[in-house]
C-alpha cells in the first residue's frame, strides 16, 4: 500500500523507466525465453525474472546462459534471441495507469524523460506502437548512450542535464531495484512501483506504491490527477471469467462477506498484468442474472496468502451457493490497493466502505454502460 509521507521534496520534472514501469515487458520476455530455452532441451521456470529485471540485455543474457548452462556465449545468445523478441514488441501491453500518467504530465507541461537500460533502437521500436508517447518525452536516454547503465546514476544524471533541470528537482519512477538505486545515487526523489510483491526490498525508495494508479503527483508538488470521483477511478475495462471454485472457506465464515472465487489457472498472464487491489464492475452469473460487484485481486495481506486470488463479492443476497456456475466479470473501476489491517473488524469495515463506493459508482453512466457488455452475456444470460 502507498505509505503517504506528508513531507516530500518538490520536483519540476519526471524521469520514467520504460520496461516494467510503463510497459509489461516481462510477460513478452518470459514467453520468448520459454520458447527459446526449449531449443537447448531446457525448461523455463521463470526463476530468472528477478535477475533480469532492470538489467542491460548483456547482463540479462549472461544470467540466463549461466543459470541454464546453455552451450553458447552471452553474445551468441543475444544474437539469436534478440530478433525473436523484436517480433513480439507490438504485443507488449501497456501497464495500467501508464497512458493516464503520460497524458496527465504532458497535458500539464511537466518536462518528462524516458531513461531505460535498453538500447536506443529497442526503446524507439517499443514506444512506436504506443500512440502519443514519442512526442511526450522531450528526452530519451538509452543504455547504449551512457558508459554504465543502472544501477549507475549516469543515465539519470544525463537525463536531468538534457532536461536542463537539477537532479534534485527530478522525480524518478521505477519498478526495478537497480533503477531505484540509480535514481537515489543521482540525488533524485524516487517512487518505486515494484513489478513483484517484494516491496520490503525497496527500502531506498522515497515512496513505494502498488501501481501507477496509486501515484499522487501532488505529494511532489506536481498537478494532482482529477479523474478520481467519490473514491473511484475509471480504468480501461477488462474481462475475466470461468466457473466459481472453492476458496479458503473464510469469506462468509470469518468476514460475513462471501466471495465467489475464480480459478487463477490459465489467467497467470492476465493477473500478472493487473496490479493487485480493490476493483469493481459487473458480474454475469450464467443462470441467475447480472449484478454489481466489488472485488479484491491479490494476496490478501491480512491473511498473508501466498497465491494471488480473485475474490468477487456480488452485491446481491442469494439463497444459496453457486459453486461450478459460470461467472463472468467486466472490471471497470479501481478503488484502492490491498492493505493490511490491525483487526478483522477494520478489514470488514473497509470492505463495506468499498461496497458503498462501488454501488454508487456503478449507477453513473460512465460505469453503468458496461452492464450491456456482450462478454457478460456470453454464457446463457
Ligand atoms: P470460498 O472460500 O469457497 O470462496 P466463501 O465463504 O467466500 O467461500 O463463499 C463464497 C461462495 O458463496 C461463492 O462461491 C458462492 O457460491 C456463494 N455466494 C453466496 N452469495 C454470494 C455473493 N453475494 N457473492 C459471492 N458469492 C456468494
Ligand atoms: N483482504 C486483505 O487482506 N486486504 C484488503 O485490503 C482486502 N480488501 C478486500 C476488498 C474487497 C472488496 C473484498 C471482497 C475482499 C477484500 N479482501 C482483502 C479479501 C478478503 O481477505 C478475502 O475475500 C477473504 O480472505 C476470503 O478469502
Ligand atoms: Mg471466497
Amino acid at each position: 500500500m502507498s505509505i503517504a509521507k506528508p513531507l516530500k521534496r518538490l520536483v519540476s520534472a519526471v524521469i520514467l523507466d520504460l520496461d516494467g514501469t510503463l510497459l509489461h515487458t516481462d510477460g513478452i520476455v518470459s514467453d520468448v525465453l520459454k520458447a527459446f530455452v526449449v531449443r537447448y532441451g531446457k525448461q523455463w521456470d521463470g526463476r530468472e525474472t528477478q535477475k533480469i529485471l532492470g538489467r542491460t540485455p548483456l547482463e540479462a543474457a549472461a544470467a540466463v546462459v549461466e543459470d541454464y548452462k546453455l552451450p553458447c556465449s552471452a553474445d551468441d545468445f543475444l544474437t539469436q534471441f534478440t530478433p525473436l523478441l523484436y517480433d513480439q514488441w507490438c504485443k507488449i501491453k501497456v501497464l495500467p495507469g501508464a497512458n493516464r500518467l503520460i497524458k496527465h504530465l504532458s497535458g500539464h507541461n511537466v518536462p518528462m524523460a524516458l531513461a531505460s537500460n535498453s538500447p536506443r533502437e529497442n526503446i524507439e521500436s517499443k514506444i512506436s506502437y504506443q500512440q502519443g508517447w514519442m512526442g511526450s518525452f522531450s528526452v530519451i536516454i538509452a543504455g547504449d548512450e551512457v558508459r554504465t547503465g543502472k544501477p549507475s546514476p549516469e543515465i539519470f544524471l544525463e537525463a536531468a542535464k538534457r532536461l536542463n533541470v537539477k537532479p534534485s528537482s527530478c522525480l524518478v519512477i521505477e519498478d526495478s531495484l537497480p533503477g531505484v538505486t540509480a535514481g537515489k545515487a543521482a540525488g533524485m526523489e524516487v517512487v518505486a512501483v515494484p513489478s513483484i510483491p517484494k516491496s520490503h526490498l525497496y527500502t531506498e525508495a522515497d515512496e513505494v506504491i502498488n501501481s501507477l494508479l496509486d501515484l499522487q503527483p501532488e505529494l511532489w508538488g506536481l498537478p494532482p490527477f482529477e479523474d478520481w470521483m467519490e473514491g473511484a477511478l475509471p480504468i480501461e475495462p477488462w474481462h475475466i471469467g470461468g466457473p466459481v471454485v472453492k476458496g479458503f472457506g473464510r469469506g462468509s465464515k470469518v468476514l460475513g462477506i462471501p466471495t465467489a472465487n475464480l480459478s487463477t489457472k490459465g489467467y497467470s498472464a492476465l493477473l500478472s498484468e493487473h496490479p493487485s487491489g480493490v476493483y469493481f464492475g459487473w458480474a454475469g452469473l450464467s443462470s441467475q442474472g447480472l449484478y454489481k460487484m466489488v472485488m479484491s485481486i491479490g494476496w490478501n495481506p491480512y491473511f498473508n496468502n501466498t497465491e494471488k486470488t480473485i475474490e468477487p463479492w456480488l452485491l446481491h443476497e442469494f439463497d444459496g451457493d453457486f459453486y461450478g456456475e459460470e461467472l463472468r466479470l467486466v472490471i471497470v473501476g479501481y478503488i484502492r490497493p490491498e492493505a493490511n489491517f490491525s483487526s478483522l473488524e477494520s478489514l470488514i469495515a473497509k470492505i463495506h466502505e468499498d461496497r458503498r463506493i462501488a454501488e454508487r459508482a456503478l449507477d453513473i453512466p460512465m460505469y453503468s454502460q458496461y452492464r450491456d457488455d456482450p462478454y457478460l452475456k456470453g454464457s446463457s444470460l
